[in-house]
């Protein structure tokens, strides 16, 4: 996978805007995903996913923390996001078809909350690195 540079400023740009709320939207991401596409919650059998859930608040904050990790290292991903491949993909077996799913969520979530700065450039550009595993 390869970013341009703009993807890369898009990107940036967009984590900036985000600010202090990325736990907060990592949490409605995860709202999202369990609520639209129910399959997913069998991933968690073990949480509260009910509105407010203060698992699903936490867990949105590691999801929102390893995002923020992963747009400190664009020249870098597969290294950045290995250690959390090798959890997903080995230890515990998400379907890739999930993944997809999540960010969907997540995007949905930056339009709502970024609507001025989640522009079509933006959008493409978050949907390369949040895909950037998979086929
Ligand atoms: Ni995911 C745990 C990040 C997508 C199911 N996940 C984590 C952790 C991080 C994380 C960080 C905590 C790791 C640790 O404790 O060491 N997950 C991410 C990111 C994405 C993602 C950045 C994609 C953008 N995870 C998904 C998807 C699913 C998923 C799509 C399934 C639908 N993740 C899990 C499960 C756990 C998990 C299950 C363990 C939760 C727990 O605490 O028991």
């Amino acid at each position: 996978m390869v970013l341009s540079g703009e993807d890369k400023a898009n990107i940036k740009a967009a984590w900036g805007k985000i600010g202090g709320h990325g736990a907060e939207y990592g949490a409605e991401a995860l709202e999202r995903m369990f609520a639209s596409f129910p399959t997913t919650k069998t991933y968690f059998p073990h949480f509260d996913v009910s509105h407010g859930s203060a698992q699903v608040q936490a867990h949105g904050k590691k999801v929102a923390d390893a995002l923020a990790n992963a747009a400190g290292h664009l020249e870098d991903l597969p290294g950045a996001l290995s250690a959390l491949s090798d959890l997903h993909a080995h230890k515990l077996r998400v379907d890739p078809v999930n993944f997809k799913l999540l960010s969907h969520c997540l995007q949905v979530t930056l339009a709502k909350t970024l609507p001025e700065e989640f522009t079509p450039a933006v959008h493409a550009s978050v949907s390369t690195v949040l895909t950037s595993k998979y086929p």
